[in-house]
């Protein structure tokens, strides 16, 4: 099943390979249209008045000498917005956010008054003259005391509510796993923090609200990735009609999980289109972005792993502390509060386990799934990943060694995991000696004891990760009640040009291009010749978007069935026009031909013209070439990975450098080999900076100590090696093309194997375990037995 076939399919004319993106001339001629250059007559701006503090009572607005300044239209505050019941919204966890706020801020950077102006400058002008008086209250800041008797209750506008409790999960069986615990060799217990990031775009978050009086019907010009989602949401929340709604998602500058959520600057901007009757455009600036949206991680794990003195992996157990901030924004499915996280049992063969997590409110921004995290599955395998290699430690056995001893094996899927998710297809043991392979372990290994000897510190670090992509299966998933299937249409126009409209929504993953292959691919139409539609809800069908690296699992799987619908019909009229039966035809890439005599043959475009042109039809057939469908999937892919890397720390200022990294990525079915180079060249680089540099910390009072990018450091060009790149192929058995999603395999994979690396290289002064941001003054109070979790 897993081949390592060659990819020699460059100038593939039509379908998949290694197609240049149809998307890239504009883009790199700057033209790509995003929210900000959005530009209508009229049109006015709008600035957002944030809390300086973390924990406030709000005790009176005086709103009138930014009213007075000239060029000003409009100043609200939470009091006029709930005045029209607008003060609070709902979240994608079902919990609920302040707009702006009314009773209390809870968090350094939350939304308390907007103004609207003519011009951006008197906007953020005047948000200087509104006078806000506050009753500073005690913020919570470290989620390890948020539950402490005394600790301040933040969330006072929630019912009967009298501490900072946010929710409790389990999975897995406590029980059998205490059993295995209780029997094992060998049991190795470590704290583990997977410190908050931010997914930080280059392009932040805004929108362009235009609501017209006349018709009753709204624009709105949003960063989402999931305009459909958004819409019905609207909907609901401010009573619009759906049909008088349009959201379009225009060119987006990087989404990584940031732009799923529904922020308060969206809601503002419609709220402030309805109240001028012009249109008004927000765009929050760097600082804006870092300290109120949605941020990633936050899980303070402890993880256990019980084995047998000879290494065969028995059970892993683990405790959660999760800071999910202010409010409980998350996005996910609503049945996994947690995300994914589940499948913490990684890639391993395990006779138990067992997870419970508790979530708690601080005084933070709230998000929590982001950051390319296909649902916390960053997290689970950060977790299995360095557990595993604790073990190694302890055992003193290669981490390598360790690993093949314990992954599934092929004949094991679909593979039930003690959590109970289903793999639905894989095999790992080569993507594992194909990594090896590229990397040369033994080599590596063998400098490595040289330069020990030498007192040189060079670290190896090894991960296989599984993940769940693809939500999902409508039985188990929705969010907030809409079913996670996605529709797709296409259309072929009579002179065999193709147009075809997604419900997902690129942010820089060439979905323009790759959709365009996976039609081709099923129907013969050059790619070049199909258009692809998306983010625009007026245009497209319903669906839930681009997150968790959905896209190709869900809607990717919508593409090429509905594709292969059209072509169900072409091959009826063409054996019309061929006068055989439709049993008689061979399809053979972009043409009918008649069985046995290749010379009668009709192309696709040769049947697009008669499904519109003159002549007759076969009996029952409708004019026109066009089909549509709703895709709801059976399963998620579980695409896999294995990772190595190569660190060198200078023992004189404890600087890590990453002087190598392999990796190798089975995402089954590879639609473009170049964008998937691309994702994984992107998502390690994440990598790097979530291992390495990347942290939103906080001061005692709540102060937000990364909000500009002097402070929030985010990798470059100069931090990262030259990535080596390898590939298995394992098709999901289920996916119509057998592709799996890639789109965050290397963001989710890379931190471990870096941490790992750096732990290998830190080997001589006893160190099992660090946390990240492995930063020099990190790795260097590390060399002296300081470590201190974030
Ligand atoms: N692809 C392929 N063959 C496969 C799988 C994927 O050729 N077997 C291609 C797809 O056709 C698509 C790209 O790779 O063009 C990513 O596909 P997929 O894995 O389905 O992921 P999505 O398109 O759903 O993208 C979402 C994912 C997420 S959730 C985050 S977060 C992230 C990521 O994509 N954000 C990104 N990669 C990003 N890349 C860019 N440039 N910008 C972001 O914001
Ligand atoms: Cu978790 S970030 Mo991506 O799923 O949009």
């Amino acid at each position: 099943m897993t081949t390592l076939q060659r990819e020699d399919n460059d100038q593939h004319p039509v379908g998949h390979g290694r197609m240049l993106r149809k998307e890239d001339p504009r883009f790199v001629r700057g033209r790509g249209r995003y929210c900000d250059d959005v530009q209508l007559p009229g049109m006015l701006h709008l600035a957002i008045l944030r809390s300086p503090v973390a924990h406030a009572r709000i005790v009176s607005i005086d709103t009138s000498a930014a009213e007075a300044l000239p060029r000003v239209k409009a100043v609200i505050t939470g009091e006029g917005l709930a005045a029209q019941g607008l003060a609070w919204m709902p979240t994608l966890s079902n919990d609920v956010q302040a707009v702006l706020a009314t009773d209390k801020v809870r968090f350094q950077g939350q939304e308390v008054a907007f103004v609207v102006a003519e011009d951006r400058y008197a906007a953020r002008d005047a948000l200087e003259l509104i006078d806000v008086e506050y009753d500073l209250l005690e913020p919570v800041v470290d989620a390890r005391t948020a539950l402490a008797p005394d600790a301040p209750v933040i969330r006072t506008d929630l019912e009967g509510k009298t501490d900072n409790h946010c929710f409790d999960w389990e999975t897995g069986d406590e029980e059998a796993t205490a059993e295995v615990f209780e029997r094992a060799d060998v049991v190795v217990t470590e704290d583990i923090v997977y410190p908050r990031v931010h997914p930080a775009p280059m392009e932040t978050c805004g929108a362009v609200a235009d609501y017209d009086r006349v018709d009753g019907k709204l624009t709105l010009w949003s960063t989402t990735q999931a305009p459909h989602a958004h819409r019905t949401l609207y909907a609901l929340v401010a009573g619009l009609p759906e049909h008088k709604i349009r959201v379009i998602s225009p060119d987006i500058g990087g989404g990584f999980g940031n732009k799923v959520p529904i922020y308060p600057g969206y809601v503002c901007a419609i709220v402030a289109s309805i109240v001028t009757g012009k249109p008004v455009k927000w765009m929050e600036d760097r600082s804006e972005n870092l300290i109120s949206t949605g941020f990633a991680r936050d899980y303070i794990m402890r993880g256990e792993i019980a084995a047998t003195r000879e290494g065969k992996i028995l059970a892993i157990r683990t405790h959660v502390l999760a800071d999910h901030g202010a409010f409980n924004g998350t996005a996910a499915p609503v049945k996994y509060p947690a995300g994914f996280f589940g499948v913490f049992t990684g890639s391993y063969d395990l006779e138990a386990a067992y997870c419970s997590m508790t979530a708690v409110y601080t005084n933070k921004a709230p998000g929590g799934v982001a950051y390319a995290c296909s649902f916390r599955i960053t997290e689970a395998v950060y977790l299995v990943e360095r557990i595993v290699d604790c073990l190694a430690h302890d055992l003193d056995m290669d981490p390598v060694e360790l690993r093949l001893k314990n992954l599934l094996k092929p004949e094991q899927f679909p593979y039930t995991t003690r959590t109970g998710w289903v793999y639905d297809s894989g095999n790992y043991e080569p993507t594992l000696r194909e990594a090896l392979r590229i990397a040369d372990y033994q080599a590596l290994r063998e400098e490595q004891a040289r330069k020990r000897e030498r007192g040189e510190l060079m670290g190896i670090g090894v991960c296989f990760f599984t993940e769940a992509v693809g939500a999902g299966p409508r039985k188990d998933m929705d969010i907030l009640g809409l079913g996670m299937a996605d529709g797709c249409e296409l259309r072929v126009h009579p002179t065999g040009k193709a147009v075809v409209r997604l419900s997902v929504q690129s942010q820089g993953q060439g979905h323009e291009t790759t959709f365009a292959q996976i039609v081709a691919e099923e129907i013969g139409i050059p790619p070049a010749d199909i258009d692809v539609v998306h983010g625009d809800t007026d245009n497209t069908p319903f669906g839930l978007g681009t997150y968790g690296s959905r896209s190709t699992p869900v809607s990717g799987a919508a593409a090429a069935l509905v594709a292969r619908k059209v072509r169900d019909k072409a091959r009826i009229i063409a054996s019309g026009m061929l006068e055989v039966s439709v049993a008689d035809l061979d399809w053979v890439k972009g043409s009918f031909q008649v069985k046995g005599d290749p010379g009668k043959a009709v192309t696709i475009q040769d049947i697009a013209l008669r499904a519109h042109g003159a002549g007759d039809l076969p009996d029952g057939i409708e004019g026109g070439l066009e089909a549509q469908i709703c895709y709801n999937p059976s399963n998620l892919t579980y695409p896999h990975g294995a990772y190595i890397c190569v660190v060198d720390i200078d023992p004189g200022t404890a600087a890590v450098k990453v002087r190598r990294f392999v990796a190798v990525d089975d995402c089954g079915t590879r639609i473009n080999p170049m964008i998937i180079e691309g994702q994984v060249h992107g998502g390690l680089t994440d990598g790097v900076g979530m291992a390495l540099m990347e942290m939103i910390s906080f001061d005692e009072d709540g102060n937000c100590l990364g909000g500009s990018l002097m402070d929030y450091l985010i990798p470059t060009a100069l931090e990262v090696p030259d990535w080596e790149t390898g590939f298995t192929v394992t098709p999901s058995p289920h996916h119509p093309i057998g592709a799996k999603g890639v789109g965050e395999s290397a963001t989710v994979g890379s931190p471990p194997a870096i941490v790992n690396a750096v732990v290998d290289a830190l080997k001589p002064f006893g160190v099992r375990h660090a946390d990240m941001p492995l930063t020099p003054s990190r790795v260097w109070e590390t060399m002296r037995g300081n470590h201190t979790p974030p």
